[in-house]
C-alpha cells in the first residue's frame, strides 16, 4: 500500500467533544475543552504520523486533522466568523469526521450539520462520541444509527469515546484508509501550525471559561500583548477582554482572587506546553460588545495576528510547538 496523506475536517455541533477527539488522536493538548458548548472559536490543526508497518500492510500515513467550531445558526459577528472557520475547513479536506454526541437524541440542530455536507462530494464518516455514557453499551445505538442513515449516506459509522480512548484505532485505521496517495505535508516533528503565542492565550481563554459562570465565558476574549522566550523564563503578557464593567468586576474577583487563580492555572499550562517556567501578567480590559464588532472580532483571529507580528520581524516561528510524545513514539 502507498504512504497516504490528507486533510481531515472534524466537524459537528457544539460541545460533540471535537476538540476532545483532536487531542486524543494527536497525544498532545492542542485545543482547549470545556464543558460549555461554543468553546473552539477556530480552527486547529493537528498532525498524526502513523508509522510504517503498524497494521497489515501499511506504509505509513500522514492525517492533518482540523477541529472547527461547533455548528451553529450565528446570531453575533463572532459567531459569524466562527462559521467562516468551519467552512474553511472543510474546503478541500479529503475526509469529513462528523461527530455527535451518542448520548443524545437527532433534533432539527442536528439536521442543520448535517445540511453542510449536502454539497459536498467528499467521503463523511459519522463518528458517535461518549458511547462511555450509554447504560446499554454500543448496541443501544442500533436505533440512532438508522436514523442518522437516513440523512445521509455515510462512508463509516464509528462509535468511540474521545474521552476514554476508545475506538480511536479503529476510527485512525479507517481514516486512513480513506485517504488518498501522497507525501507527507509537514515534518513528522510539527503536529500544528499553531504558534504557543496563539496557544497561550486560548489557554487563558480556557481557565475563564472554566472559571465563570452564565454570559461571562461567551463574552470573554484573550490576546496575547507580548510573548518572549527565554532558555529558562517566558515572560507573557495578556489581555483578557469583557463587555461590561460588572463582568471586568467578576473576572478580578474580590481582592483579585479570581484572576489569581486564572493566572495560576494558566501559568502552569503554559509552563508545561513552553517548557520552561513562565511570567504571566494579566490585565482585564472591558470593549463595549466587541462579540458584534467585525473588526475586532478579525483582529482575534490569530493567523492574522501573526502576519502582523511577521511583518514586524517578530520571531514566533521559535515558539512552535513540537510533538515531544510523538517524536517518542517515532523514536
Ligand atoms: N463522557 C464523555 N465526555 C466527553 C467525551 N468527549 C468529550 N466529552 C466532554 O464533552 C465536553 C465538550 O468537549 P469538547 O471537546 O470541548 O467539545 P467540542 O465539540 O470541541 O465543543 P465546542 O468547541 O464548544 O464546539 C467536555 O466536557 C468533554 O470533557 C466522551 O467521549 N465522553
Ligand atoms: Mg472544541
Amino acid at each position: 500500500m502507498p504512504f497516504r496523506s490528507g486533510f481531515v475536517c472534524i466537524l459537528g455541533r457544539p460541545n460533540a467533544g471535537k476538540s476532545t477527539l483532536l487531542n486524543a488522536l494527536v497525544g498532545e493538548k492542542l485545543a482547549i475543552i470545556s464543558p460549555k458548548p461554543q468553546t473552539t472559536r477556530n480552527r486547529i490543526q493537528g498532525v498524526v504520523n502513523i508509522p510504517k508497518g503498524k497494521g497489515k500492510g501499511q506504509s505509513g500515513a500522514q492525517i492533518v486533522l482540523i477541529d472547527t467550531p461547533g455548528v451553529h445558526k450565528p446570531d453575533s459577528s463572532l459567531g459569524r466568523k466562527m462559521m467562516v472557520e468551519v467552512r474553511e475547513a472543510l474546503e478541500g479536506c479529503d475526509v469529513v469526521l462528523l461527530i455527535m454526541d451518542a448520548t443524545r437524541k437527532l433534533d432539527q440542530r442536528d439536521e442543520f450539520a448535517i445540511q453542510m455536507l449536502k454539497h459536498l462530494s467528499t467521503k463523511v464518516c459519522l463518528v458517535l462520541n461518549k458511547v462511555d455514557l450509554l447504560r446499554g453499551g454500543k448496541s443501544q445505538l442500533l436505533p440512532l444509527i438508522e436514523e442518522y442513515k437516513k440523512l445521509h449516506q455515510f462512508h463509516e459509522i464509528i462509535p468511540i469515546s474521545a474521552l476514554k480512548h476508545d475506538g480511536l484505532d479503529i476510527l485512525l485505521k479507517e481514516v486512513t484508509t480513506a485517504l488518498p496517495a501522497g507525501p507527507p505535508y509537514f515534518p513528522p516533528d510539527q503536529l500544528t501550525d499553531q504558534p504557543a503565542r496563539f496557544m497561550a492565550a486560548e489557554i487563558v481563554r480556557e481557565r475563564v471559561l472554566v472559571e465563570t459562570e452564565e454570559e461571562l465565558p461567551y463574552a470573554t476574549t484573550v490576546i496575547v500583548d507580548s510573548f518572549e522566550e527565554g532558555a529558562k523564563l517566558t515572560r507573557v503578557a495578556a489581555t483578557i477582554y469583557c463587555e461590561r464593567e460588572g463582568q471586568k468586576g467578576i473576572l478580578i474577583g474580590k481582592k483579585g482572587q479570581m484572576l489569581k487563580r486564572i493566572g495560576t492555572s494558566a501559568r502552569l499550562q503554559i509552563e508545561r506546553m513552553v517548557g520552561t517556567k513562565v511570567f504571566l501578567e494579566l490585565y482585564v480590559k472591558v470593549r463595549p460588545n466587541w462579540r458584534e464588532s467585525r473588526g475586532f472580532v478579525e483582529e482575534l483571529d490569530w493567523r492574522r495576528q501573526l502576519e502582523h507580528l511577521t511583518s514586524g520581524h517578530v520571531d514566533v516561528e521559535k515558539a512552535s510547538v513540537k510533538h515531544e510524545q510523538q517524536k517518542k513514539r517515532q523514536g
